[in-house]
């Protein structure tokens, strides 16, 4: 159906019914689906953002992974500054790059972080993730309890992370445990078996099960979380993504002829692993669950979870509670306080009035 054309509404033109004038039901189908057209042609001229973080330990690949995904073929962009060698990340840095698809528009932020692990004592080595995390909430609440708001709130918070594995083949290092344990109940965590080039397939996926085993005696509950699924569907779907998870990735900067086709891939002495091909790695997972096919769901947690937890817990906190009609003095939060761990309570779909717009 034309989206721009308004279906004629029997009910509208319509008298109240008498006993002469038939009722709205037996006029035909009143064009309820219209809304679908409507809700398409509003996000269309609003966009996305989504914003993703990449997160461990140091020379795991982290800064390439975000160059192989804007070079992906999904994304197939060039932002400025790719394509040079990858300095090390000495601190926190995003990049941020308007994709545009059949009139679509997604304005991805992917943040790089410097790698954590290298010092002899590496106590509250998550600090400043963590740190960064809370602070778009923060930014987000600061604007959002504004009695005179913006009509569309700039979304800077951290929709997915993706944490970096070390390929030791063994299991989850202590280390990575404390920190999964905190991120995952502030951010949807992801977790990849990084440079998994350097592991057989039978290594990688005796790893992945040792890992999962970690992360259920643990208690780390990754995305996509089993108490988030909604119906039968999602079940489904996500029951073979838990399966999968950790992906095991290669990331590549660099573009090689292999049989006539240009392919993102690390060129080795026994030929070319392609990032993009899933006989060689899992890395089109995790792009197709990113972008393809968890996008909103993992904004949709952000809001209704993370974000949730985060503005109860502020709200709380402050002892300035409402005054009268829209009354609420937010006195911003010191650094210490925004890397507290907080629970994680589960309430999504709590409140789902997020507007995206760029
Ligand atoms: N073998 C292999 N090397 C990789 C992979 N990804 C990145 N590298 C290399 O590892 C080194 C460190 O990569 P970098 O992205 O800077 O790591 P970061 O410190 O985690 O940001 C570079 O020489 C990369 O070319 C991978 O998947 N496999
Ligand atoms: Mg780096």
């Amino acid at each position: 159906m034309d989206p721009l054309r308004r279906s004629p509404s029997p009910c509208l033109s319509s008298r109240p019914s008498s006993p002469s004038t038939p009722p709205c039901e037996m006029l035909g189908p009143v064009g309820i689906e219209a809304v679908l057209d409507q809700l398409k042609i509003k996000v269309m001229k609003m966009g996305f953002e989504f914003n993703i973080m990449v997160v461990g330990q140091s020379g795991l690949g982290k800064s390439t992974m975000v160059n192989t995904l804007f070079k992906s073929k999904v994304w197939k962009s060039n932002p400025p500054g790719l394509g040079v060698p990858t300095p090390q990340t000495l601190q926190l840095h995003s990049v941020t790059h308007v994709i545009e698809e059949k009139g679509v528009k997604l304005k991805l932020t992917v943040t790089d972080t410097p790698g954590f692990g290298d010092q002899i004592n590496n106590d509250n080595c998550w600090d400043p993730i963590l740190g960064y995390i809370n602070e778009q909430y923060e930014r987000y609440l600061q604007e959002e309890i504004l009695i005179t708001r913006q009509r569309h709130i700039p979304d800077t918070r951290v929709h997915c992370c993706v944490y970096f594995v070390p390929p030791t083949g063994h299991c989850l290092r202590p280390l990575d445990i404390e920190f999964l344990q905190r991120l995952c109940r502030t951010v949807n965590v992801v977790p990849v078996i990084a440079r998994a080039d350097s592991l057989t397939m039978e290594e990688r996926e005796a790893f992945r099960r040792r890992i999962q085993q970690n992360l259920r005696t643990h208690c780390i509950d990754v995305y996509p979380q089993m108490c988030f699924d909604e119906d039968i569907n999602d079940k489904i779907l996500n029951s073979k993504l838990r399966e999968r998870i950790p992906f095991a990735v290669v990331g590549a900067d660099q573009e090689h002829l292999v049989n006539g086709r240009c392919v993102l891939g690390r060129k080795t002495k026994w030929g070319i692993i392609e990032v993009e091909n899933m006989a060689h790695c899992e890395f089109p997972l995790l792009r197709d669950l990113l972008i393809r096919s968890h996008l909103q769901d993992l904004k949709d947690i952000t809001h209704n979870v993370h974000y949730e937890n985060y503005r109860v817990i502020r709200l709380n906190e402050s002892h300035l509670l409402p005054r009268g009609p829209g009354w609420v003095n937010l006195a911003p939060a010191s650094p210490g306080q925004l890397t507290t761990p907080r629970t994680f309570k589960a309430c999504r779909g709590a409140h789902d009035d997020s507007d995206d717009e760029f």
